[in-house]
């Protein structure tokens, strides 16, 4: 809002309204209300402000299709939590993920794409009902269990959002939770930490995720169609360090864009 009137100012001293100001004052607003944003309002703030971060669109082979060799700076979690399995496979284009029967823990690949305000655009193909999670962290932050910040997941009937920061990874109320806890104590402690939206996705069919991460505010869009949001004080967490992919099943991904909203 501070940034919003001082454009605002500018343009007054100025005596005249430039007009890219005025479509930066125009969708600050109509973005601040988040759940009332379209994806092409979000493709206007692409426009407007947003600073390519990273992409990827996974158009290369390994050299050694045996060993995951995602390159370009992914990282997994397959040495650690599948004895090294590949998990992530580059094929026709696009990146597989496949969770290895005798893993300990989904499949995370993950990459290196800080901001604080953003947005990510992906392909996304889900094959069962355990979807795909968009995760977001910071490695640094130390009041959060593992970094997590916040999170998006994808299954076939339910978009859900959390602000884990805040809520079921906040390391107080894990250590309750791990102490024993009733699920009733931890429900009231986290319950402002999730959001719910109902959907109906196909398995084997490709779509396109937008997610915007705008000061307290997550939101989705599919396809173009509204997905659902949360607003909540940990997402407003000062950097957004990596964004992880999470898989439990086979899901895959492909054209991934990730911009900065936070200007010079
Ligand atoms: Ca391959
Ligand atoms: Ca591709």
């Amino acid at each position: 809002m501070i940034q919003t009137l001082a454009v605002l100012q500018v343009s007054l001293r100025n005596g005249r309204m430039h007009a890219k100001l005025w479509i930066r004052f125009t969708l600050v607003l109509v973005i601040g209300v988040g759940a009332t944003a379209s994806v092409e309002e979000v493709n206007r703030l692409i426009l407007a402000e947003g600073k390519l971060v990273f992409e990827d669109d996974f158009d290369r082979s390994e050299r050694d299709d045996s060993k995951e060799q995602l390159d370009r700076g992914w990282v997994t979690n397959s040495e650690k939590r599948a004895a090294g399995t590949k998990q992530a496979d580059l094929q026709d284009g696009y990146l597989r993920i496949t969770m290895a029967p005798h893993a300990n823990h989904g499949v995370s690949v993950r990459h290196d794409a800080p901001f604080d305000d953003g947005v990510v655009q992906v392909r996304f193909r889900i094959h069962d009902n355990k979807g795909i999670g968009f995760n977001f962290n910071d490695p640094n932050c130390k009041v959060s269990h593992a970094g997590h910040i916040c999170h998006v997941g994808v299954k076939p009937k339910q978009v859900d959002f959390r602000d884990g920061k805040t809520g079921i990874f906040d390391l107080k109320i894990r250590e309750k939770r791990l102490a024993g806890a009733s699920k009733e104590v931890i429900n009231a402690l986290t319950k402002d930490k999730f959001a719910y939206h109902d959907v109906d996705l196909d398995l084997g069919r490709w779509y396109e995720m937008t997610i915007l991460i705008r000061d307290d505010v997550l939101s989705a869009w599919i396809d173009g169609i509204y997905a659902g949001s949360l607003k909540s004080e940990g997402i407003d967490h000062s950097v957004k360090q990596n964004m992880a992919f999470a898989v439990s099943g086979t899901a895959d991904v492909d054209d991934l864009r990730i911009w900065s909203l936070d200007g010079d």
